[in-house]
């Protein structure tokens, strides 16, 4: 059984955090919150216990865990730079499985990677760092997924597909077996990808293209 959890973020994706470690039936503490006028306030009946420096008396790195509760659309630079500077600063983040996530045994999971309600995570796939597989998408066989990856609700990477690190899959896109996609790759929400991409854009439409970042 995990130590009892903080939430970084008391937001949307930190709700479905929540929801996912709750019915995993582990303890909350509260959610952190850089918007200090939530400090006190309460975010799904749990308490919001301030920034990301409030930790309670009798908490401490070695009796307490982090969640990250801060997902994002397009950018999961965020995401990434809240973790990294509170683990520099000694902290643990853990991984969050669902009880209704299929991950497979034969499935890499690094640490810190959220498989949320409904997910599938098959054998051979392996997911890097932070990534989030978020409410019903699917991480086909032999995919390589890197750290900090958003694979946002009911996107489908096919077998054996590489998505570089830092990259978001839009929800419902699709991404065709055994494609690569360099880091930073942005695929727009129901994208069919049918090709290799180099990172550092975005892809939109069916068939995927890349398109200029809106201004
Ligand atoms: O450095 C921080 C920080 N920066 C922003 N530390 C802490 N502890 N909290 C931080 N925040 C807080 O994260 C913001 O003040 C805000 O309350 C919260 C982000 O909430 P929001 O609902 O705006 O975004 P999200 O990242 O939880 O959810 C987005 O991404 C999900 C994947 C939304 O687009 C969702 O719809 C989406 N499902």
């Amino acid at each position: 059984m995990s130590l009892p959890v903080i939430i970084i973020g008391a937001g949307g994706h930190a709700a479905v955090v929540a929801d996912a470690l709750m019915a995993c039936g582990i303890e909350i503490v509260g959610f952190t919150d850089i918007d200090s006028a939530r400090r006190g306030g309460r975010h799904l009946g749990l308490p919001v216990l301030g920034e990301d420096r409030h930790v309670p008396a009798g908490y401490r790195q070695d009796n307490i865990v982090l969640a990250n509760g801060i997902g994002g659309v397009a950018s999961t630079e965020l995401r990434q730079n809240v973790q990294t500077g509170l683990q520099r600063a000694g902290w643990q983040f853990m991984t969050v499985q669902h009880p209704s996530a299929i991950v497979s045994p034969k499935a890499q999971i690094g640490p810190g990677v959220q498989m949320l309600a409904g997910s599938i995570v098959q054998v051979g796939a392996r997911i890097g760092e932070g990534s989030i597989v978020n409410t019903g998408a699917v991480i086909e066989h032999d995919c390589e997924v890197g750290s900090f990856v958003h694979t946002a609700p009911r996107a489908l990477l096919c077998g054996d597909v590489k998505v570089g690190s830092g990259s978001h899959v839009g929800a419902g896109a699709v991404v065709k077996q055994g494609l690569r996609l360099g880091p930073c790759t942005l695929v727009g929400a129901g994208a069919v990808v049918v090709k290799d991409f180099d990172g550092h854009g975005v892809l939109m439409g069916t068939p995927a293209r890349p398109v200029e970042p809106a201004a």
